[in-house]
């Protein structure tokens, strides 16, 4: 069964009203802490944590492959947010009291119809969905993640690309009094990333508010982040206040930094070895094992054909 269909669309109401009547019963933040503690392969043998994962509103336990979801408590604890740390385990600390309310999303460029959106309101608009996706990150660790947001092309149609438009850029909110990784000044700041208009509107790639059913976490990128899954993790933004319309392909962050190491497109590719260490297998993040890395992160038949005729070693 294809990804897209097997998901399953649960409308926002039912996380908030559930959540509510959690929060009335008082069980909310013990069904947090259990959680928290139990890690993914646990999530199928322990009982108990099966309660804990419908506490969540998860609705799977693993995406279409059979790969088991990470545990909540490794999603949100191993983090790459460099504009708060190059350090993984303390992303979660420095970020705590970024305020992601309200947040301000404008996008312009190359459209008929410019607008600034708040992205408390485009919550209410769009139909909030959970995509389970497995995430791959170029230094060669990866995750299963669920997901909530909702296709980046519900936003895009709003503001009416015109003729012209052929590139999507993105920027992430740049504010050294709340992002301490922005004293290093070895980066290009901001952040910034981009995708063809063709990749943005392909169905998997989506705009995330949330994982394991509630608000993102500011370390995973609140309140609002690309989620790109056949692409290495560093293209999937975090903190998004901007988004731009391009006829010329824009060049990254990373792009910026090292151009002999990451390029545009930084598709998940077993035989395109990045120049200091090979791609073709990958640690899960929860689990001890190595698994091999798959084409487009196992997305192929979904994506495979935006890329016919290119040669993929060097659009890397
Ligand atoms: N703004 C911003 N977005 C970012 C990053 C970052 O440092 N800054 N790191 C990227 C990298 S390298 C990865 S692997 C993913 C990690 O997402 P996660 O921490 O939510 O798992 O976020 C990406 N998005
Ligand atoms: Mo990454």
């Amino acid at each position: 069964m294809n990804k897209i269909q097997s998901s399953e669309i649960t409308p926002e109401h039912v996380y908030f009203s559930r959540r509510d009547f959690l929060k009335t019963m008082g069980v909310i933040a013990a069904g947090t802490l259990s959680v928290a503690a139990c890690s993914s392969s646990k999530l199928e043998s322990n009982p108990d944590s099966l309660v804990d994962n419908e506490l969540f509103e998860v609705n799977a336990n693993s995406d279409e492959s059979g790969a088991l979801l990470t545990s909540y408590q490794d999603i949100t604890s191993y983090t790459n947010y460099y504009e708060f740390s190059t350090s993984k385990k303390v992303n979660d600390r420095l970020s705590q009291n970024l305020v992601t309310s309200p947040w301000i999303v404008s996008i312009g460029g190359l459209v008929n119809k410019p607008k600034n959106f708040d992205v408390d309101d485009v919550k209410k608009m769009v139909d909030l969905q959970e995509r389970v996706y497995r995430m791959r990150c170029v230094e060669g660790w990866s995750m299963v993640i669920p997901w909530i947001g909702f296709p980046l092309a519900e936003l895009l149609k709003q503001v009416e690309p015109n003729g012209s438009a052929r590139f999507v850029r993105f920027e992430t909110l740049y504010d050294p009094e709340q992002m301490p990784g922005l004293k290093n000044k070895s980066f290009p700041w901001p952040y910034v990333e981009g995708l063809r208009l063709d990749e943005a509107y392909n169905e998997l790639t989506i705009l995330a508010t949330g994982l394991y059913g509630r608000d993102l976490s500011p370390q995973n990128g609140a309140p609002i982040r690309l989620v790109v899954p056949w692409k290495y993790g560093f293209k999937s933004i975090k903190g998004i206040v901007k988004i731009d319309l391009l006829d010329t392909m824009p060049a990254s962050l990373w792009m910026q930094a090292a151009p002999q190491e990451y390029g545009f497109y930084a598709n998940v590719n077993p035989e395109v070895n990045h120049p200091r260490w090979s791609q073709s297998t990958e640690r899960r993040i929860g689990d001890s094992e190595r698994w091999p890395t798959m084409m487009f992160n196992g997305y192929s038949d979904q994506v495979a054909h935006l890329y016919r005729g290119m040669d993929l070693r060097k659009d890397f």
